[in-house]
């Protein structure tokens, strides 16, 4: 299944750098940081990166900041460098804080490569593994324009941080495909912080200021999490469409329940078993692509019991 969503996404780009750089292509010591600890995103995205290390003889350090915070993440990243592994496999918290860790990284022989999100500067990384995040978007776009129909109303996305790759591009693919519905409004997009609490917040806000509302888009799991629960304080649920983006235990219970409508699912595993074979490959000086996007699925109450191959995991 994993395969399938790889197979729908596609490599792109030119080869990556190659050279071993002053990295010692017999080190067999890889280092995993991802954006947050205990999520499922993340988990799901460890728990492959784990068995695919382990299957190719590689020892894996996993660690996660316990928010989705760049200070945090770039304070665990010196502590990293010092061990010395040969790659560091990241999803940098934000797109242009940790280029300066990151390079010194590089600088010290430690390849990089990033998973889910990316840095702005793409002279860094030997790799990045990625959902098509911008396609997600468009697709939680027709998604949500399907599920609403022909009623006219006002449409609101929800981002999580400015600076986060992922979801910044999500929140363009979506305004961009929603732009052609000219029965949608679409509302200024709102920035969570990447906290449940102030996503309800947000859309309790909303609904209050447009009686019309009649879809929200969650780009992530914590922005979806929260809009649903404002929509359910407020009765709403259901009558307001909402689409989220990945597939929690809590989100596919919430699709379950009626609380959302729609799920984008991305392939965690899939990132996180070729982020591995990446950084093996960037260690050895072997040619690694520069770019690989993997595919995105909309899943909906309906299509669910068929899907269940799509749903992550919150431990391994
Ligand atoms: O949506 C994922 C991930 O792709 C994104 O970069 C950050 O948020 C998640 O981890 C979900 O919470």
């Amino acid at each position: 299944v994993a395969a399938a969503l790889l197979l729908a996404g596609c490599g792109s780009g030119q080869i990556g750098d190659t050279g071993g750089g002053g990295t010692d292509p017999n080190n067999k010591n890889l280092a995993l940081l991802t954006g947050m600890r205990g999520e499922p995103f993340y988990v799901s995205l460890e728990c492959a990166a784990k068995a695919e290390a382990a299957a190719a003889g590689y020892q894996l350090n996993a660690q996660a900041p316990e928010k989705f915070e760049q200070a945090e993440q770039s304070q665990m990243l010196t502590g990293i460098i010092g061990t010395k592994p040969g790659a560091v496999i990241i999803a940098p918290a934000d797109d242009k804080a940790l280029a300066a860790p990151l390079q010194q990284a590089k600088n010290n022989g430690v390849k990089v490569v990033e998973v889910d999100t990316a840095l702005e500067d793409r002279s860094i990384a030997s790799a990045s593994l990625s959902s098509s995040n911008y396609a997600g978007g468009k697709l939680a776009a027709e998604t949500l324009s399907k599920l609403v129909g022909d009623r006219p109303g006002s449409v609101l996305a929800l981002n999580t941080k400015a600076g986060t790759s992922t979801t910044d591009e999500r929140a363009q693919g979506f305004e961009e495909e929603i732009a052609k519905h000219p029965n949608l409004r679409l509302l200024p997009t709102q920035y969570t912080e990447n906290e449940p609490a102030t996503a309800a917040q947000i859309v309790s806000a909303t609904l209050a200021a447009n009686p019309d509302l009649v879809g929200v888009f969650g780009t992530n799991l914590n922005t979806g999490e929260g809009a649903g629960t404002a929509l359910d304080n407020a009765g709403r649920s259901g009558q307001v469409q909402l689409v989220g983006f990945d597939a929690s235990p809590k989100q596919v219970e919430d699709l379950r329940n009626g609380r959302v409508q729609a799920l984008i699912a991305q392939d965690p595993a899939g990132i996180g078993r070729e982020g591995v074979k990446n950084a093996i490959a960037a260690i050895k000086g072997e040619p690694v692509q520069r770019e690989t996007k993997t595919g995105t699925i909309a899943i909906t109450r309906e299509s669910m019991d068929a899907q269940q191959h799509y749903f992550y995991r919150s431990e391994c």
